[in-house]
């Protein structure tokens, strides 16, 4: 079986129940078949793994797992023990034997041992039965596949590593000790998680995932961070799946996103995924338009016309504007970079060149602020929600720059201050994480550098 679908595995606030059952409907709409369920501050699955499930909570995943058995989609459910767990400790498998079987018992038939950020040093006690922190897991991991095949065939066992990318192995995965003793000691059954050369890839190539799976011996199932954003909870990102090509598929046994936190954030995520492991060719272009029409029906007005939604090119645009981790969308980017050669060509202000150019960013302004007032008519408030604050972020940016350019089009003084009036001067995105970044100044790459200049 080819494992494809989303994994709750994010750090933050979880969805809530309601959302995860919309999201199964999404994945088997997307022809991709299986859910992980494995918050990162799901308390009982991290910090206190050992504690079962109280009776709350155990029913809640239940009906999840009935919900998924209904609509054909299977639930992966999840233990992290990698804090604090004393892997040569008997009492600590049979602890996570228990808390297997209770999400059996509520009927889940996946499992995944999560390994991931996690200090790579054994306890004093495991550094004497173990020769190598691979072996303490995979001594773990053994037991709990055993533990999992004894309750029938059809369970699976997945496990992350703790250098789960190619940056964490050290850049190249075939000299990585421990991802070496991973593949030769971790039972062949068990499926290996693995985010590319780095936690969030740019591009995953199939050679790289070729010489993953020699290393691991076995196909690796992609754990995808393409769409995540709780690394960067500024960003939310709604465009395509990018930067991988259909020739990976046959290199992996699966493909598993963890996308953004925010619920309503995440159609994009699932519908490009569809199509990128269900279609013959994969057009980034062609498919988000496609995931904007079957995105379109959520965007519904309140008012009494409930038939009425936004329009196919303002969802698309949002999607533009909040795009993919490396890149701004295509329309934002024709902006930033007309933007540019007009502050650069100031002087060149009468030219119909440039007055087209303004006209493009005036239009373009206009069009963002009718899909920000559009979106606050809208009945689905989670939704609307979810897009208003980095929306209003980009109409406000966007007001200011067409205001300065009409400005400089005025042709001012040298030494002359842009008159904006309509912002308090620096209260614009303050704040100690901003005056900390700020202390350590980079290239346009992003590249840290440390040039002699006074701080
Ligand atoms: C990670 C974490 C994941 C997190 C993601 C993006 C894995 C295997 N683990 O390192 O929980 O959401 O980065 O920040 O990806």
């Amino acid at each position: 079986m080819f494992y494809s679908g989303v994994i709750e595995g994010f750090y933050g606030r979880p969805w809530s129940g309601a959302q995860r059952v919309e999201m199964l409907d999404w994945i088997k709409a997307s022809g991709l078949n299986v859910f992980a369920y494995a918050p990162k501050d799901d308390i009982k699955i991290r910090a206190r793994w050992r504690e079962l499930y109280d009776e709350r909570e155990a029913k809640s995943l239940a009906d999840l797992a009935q919900a998924a058995k209904a609509r054909g989609v299977a639930l992966m459910g999840a233990v992290s023990p990698c804090l604090d767990i004393r892997h040569g400790d008997p009492g600590e498998v049979e602890a996570l034997k228990r808390k297997l079987g209770q999400l059996d018992a509520l009927g889940m038939r996946l499992f995944v041992l999560l390994f991931d950020d996690v200090p790579s040093v054994l306890g004093a006690e495991d550094q004497r039965l173990f020769p190598s922190f691979a072996a303490a897991q995979t001594h773990v991991a053994n037991a709990a596949h055993d533990f999992v095949k004894g309750l029938g065939p059809d369970r699976k066992l997945f496990f992350c590593p703790t250098e789960y990318c190619g940056r964490m192995a050290g850049g190249d995965v075939r000299r990585s000790a421990y991802l070496n003793e991973i593949g030769a000691r971790l039972a062949p059954g068990i499926e290996i998680f693995w985010t590319g050369p780095e936690i969030v890839s740019a591009e995953i190539t199939a050679q790289s995932l070729h010489e993953v799976a020699q290393v691991l011996r076995r196909k690796p199932v992609i754990w995808e961070n393409f769409h995540a954003n709780d690394y960067d909870i500024r960003r939310v990102h709604l465009g395509p799946l990018g930067g991988r090509r259909n020739d990976i598929v046959t290199e992996i046994s699966g493909f598993i996103t963890n996308p953004n936190n925010e619920f309503e954030a995440d159609f994009p995520a699932v519908h490009t995924l569809g199509q990128f492991l269900n279609g013959v060719s994969y057009d980034e272009t062609t498919a988000l338009s496609a995931t904007c029409r079957a995105w379109r029906p959520r965007f519904r007005y309140a008012s009494s016309d409930k038939a009425r939604l936004l329009d196919q090119d303002q969802i698309e645009l949002l999607a533009d504007l909040l795009y993919q981790p490396f890149q701004p969308g295509p329309r934002s980017r024709d902006i930033v970079a007309t933007a540019r050669r007009l502050l650069a060509e100031a002087h060149a202000s009468e030219t119909l060149n440039w007055k087209r150019g303004l006209a493009t960013i005036h239009d373009f302004l206009k069009r963002v602020s009718k899909l920000f007032d559009d979106l606050t008519e809208i009945g689905n408030r989670d939704l609307f929600y979810t897009f208003q604050p980095y929306l209003w972020e980009c109409r406000e940016e966007l007001l200011t720059l067409t205001h300065y350019l009409d400005w400089l089009a005025t042709k001012p003084a040298k030494d002359a201050h842009f008159p904006h009036h309509d912002r308090l001067p620096n209260t614009y995105r303050q704040g100690f994480a901003q005056a900390l970044q700020q202390l350590l100044q980079r290239d346009p790459n992003g590249h840290y550098t440390h040039e002699s200049r006074v701080l």
